[in-house]
């Protein structure tokens, strides 16, 4: 948490207001009543019904013995009942923990397990996998299927008093590049002034129309300004099942879809998709399409405009908090070039060498943040916060940057051992600790490859024990049956029969990695 000092310096400066998720709907469903809040296929719901519904869950998980400070695991495709379950959780003051529709058992079950989870809310068959099945992984945590959801409604007048703004609000994911995922606390102040301004940048409207294609639970679809900048603004959600031009395309053209948020893959799918068909698809309506979660090239940026007829804009953020845009308005050399800069003037940027001094102005170096919207800690995990982040409170992003004159920054590369998937993180140790309780594996260092369309691929190297002999459909298999999710399954294998070593012995893992990355590069 913030030191006094801060915490009364952000109040002052007016951007923790005091306002809690509930609070946001609630202005919401009195400001928009009747309009439409949320568009899931043939269903579309009104502001006034979606915090009518929310509260009537609330009663219920209430009377489920679900309470304030409770860990609820949350995990639901993009659908309508996401913002019911959430909202439930808000206003109760339980602690919504997000987790991504592709995860599976190992993910899962370490969620429940670590924060000692009430219930666990999934859905039923999604992409041809039963959700249903994760509920032994998910222990002691209560299971809670989405179509289930109406039968708990209760009364809510009942309800006891809500949380208060300093409270936690809910724990997100990080992208993490420790052995196991780290949950990052957010606060209601904290993270509703990071949506209040990132959708005043955006601006966003209530004629605003926002198609949500990545999942809803990241926290770019989530506040960047995504789904709650959106609720704020009294604009409409449009839940997009699929990322696929073909289900995508026509979605924009009927529902008149003004912004949307995409990882640079799929960016670049969209463009050539348009630009190979004979007869245009209409997206007249579309002014902005935001492209984040992993560099950007400049020549995949300086397409947009041409081929999909709106403006692009990049979009450089962490679920920890810290997010960087480019502006409407900035010229193209900004916009095409750089990832943009942060949202708060009191959002403190320092680029620093390896020793944490601080580099020549415009030289590459570590990015070190602090802010009003950036965490101290992540959640129970003191030993890790003592490396993550610095002594006076900076968070250690692991990004290298580039900080230019006017402020923007320019994302160079990453020293945290992370492998981007096209804007899916990848923490390597995690995937080295599943692969080495395999019998054949006696040593094994994951690794980014470059690649074309993903920007990076994972690839293990992997030293075989004496005798065993190992290829990747099995080494793949291993890992499903581990229940780890699919994009955290090496794309590559590479059989070594050792790893280099230096004059004096072994050398460090992060040396290991960047060595046999090396290799990859040529
Ligand atoms: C290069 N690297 C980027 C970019 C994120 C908005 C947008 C994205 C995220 C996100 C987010 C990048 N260019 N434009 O939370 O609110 C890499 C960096 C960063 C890490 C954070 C948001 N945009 N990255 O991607 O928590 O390495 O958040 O530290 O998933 O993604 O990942 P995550």
């Amino acid at each position: 948490m913030w030191p006094d000092d801060f915490a009364r310096r952000y109040r002052d400066l007016g951007y923790w207001t005091g306002q809690t998720f509930d609070d946001l709907l609630t202005t919401a469903a009195e400001r928009f009543g009747d309009r439409t809040a949320v568009v899931d296929g043939g269903r579309e719901i009104s502001y006034r019904e979606l915090r009518d519904r929310a509260h009537r869950l609330a009663a219920g998980f209430h009377r489920l013995g679900i309470g304030h400070g409770d860990r609820v695991v949350v995990q639901l495709p993009n659908e309508a009942e996401y913002f019911e379950v959430i909202f439930a959780l808000f206003r109760l003051g339980a602690l919504p923990v997000f987790a991504l529709p592709a995860h599976r058992s190992a993910e899962i079950g370490y969620f429940c397990a670590h924060t000692e989870a009430k219930a666990f809310v999934t859905t039923g068959v999604h992409e041809g996998f039963d959700h249903r099945t994760l509920a032994a992984a998910a222990g002691n945590a209560r299971l809670i299927v989405d179509e289930e959801l109406s039968d708990l409604y209760g009364d809510p007048a009942a309800l006891p008093d809500g949380p208060a703004p300093g409270d936690l609000a809910f724990l997100q994911l990080s992208g993490g590049s420790t052995g196991l995922p780290k949950l990052i606390p957010r606060t209601h102040d904290d993270y509703l002034y990071s949506v209040r301004a990132s959708a005043e940048i955006c601006e966003l409207e209530p004629d605003s129309v926002y198609l949500a294609v990545l999942p809803v639970a990241h926290n770019f679809t989530m506040s960047s300004p995504g789904v709650l900048g959106i609720l704020h603004a009294g604009g409409r959600i449009v839940l997009a099942p699929r990322p696929d031009p073909a289900t995508v395309l026509p979605l924009i053209a009927v529902e008149r879809v003004t912004i949307t948020a995409v990882v640079p893959p799929l960016a670049l799918l969209w463009l050539d998709a348009v630009a190979g068909m004979e007869k245009k698809p209409d997206l007249s309506s579309l002014r902005v399409l935001q492209v984040g979660g992993a560099k950007l090239g400049s020549t995949v940026a300086a397409r947009v405009r041409p081929v999909l007829g709106c403006h692009v804009q990049q979009v450089f953020g962490m679920a920890e908090g810290l997010v960087n845009y480019t502006r409407a308005g900035d010229p193209d050399e900004v916009v095409l070039n750089t990832q943009g800069r942060p949202i708060s003037p009191d959002d403190e940027i320092l680029v620093v060498d390896e020793h944490e001094q601080p580099v020549a102005p415009g030289e590459v170096g570590h990015l070190l943040t602090r802010g009003p919207y950036t965490i101290r800690g992540y959640w129970n995990a003191d030993e890790h916060n003592r490396t993550a982040f610095t002594a006076d409170g900076f968070y250690r992003t692991g990004d290298l940057v580039r900080r230019r004159p006017d402020g923007y920054l320019v994302v160079e590369g990453r020293a945290k051992d992370q492998i981007n998937r096209g804007g899916e993180k990848i923490a390597a140790e995690e995937v080295e600790n599943h692969l080495l309780t395999h019998p054949g594996v006696h040593d094994v260092a994951v690794v980014a490859v470059p690649d074309q369309y993903l920007g990076e691929r994972s690839c293990a190297f992997v030293v075989p024990r004496a005798g065993a002999t190992l290829t990747l459909p099995q080494l793949r298999g291993y890992l499903r049956e581990r229940g780890l999710a699919a994009y955290k399954i090496p794309d590559r294998l590479n059989v070594v029969d050792e790893f280099p070593v230096t004059g004096v012995g072994k050398i460090s893992r992060r040396e290991l990695r960047a060595a046999l990355s090396a290799t990859q590069k040529g």
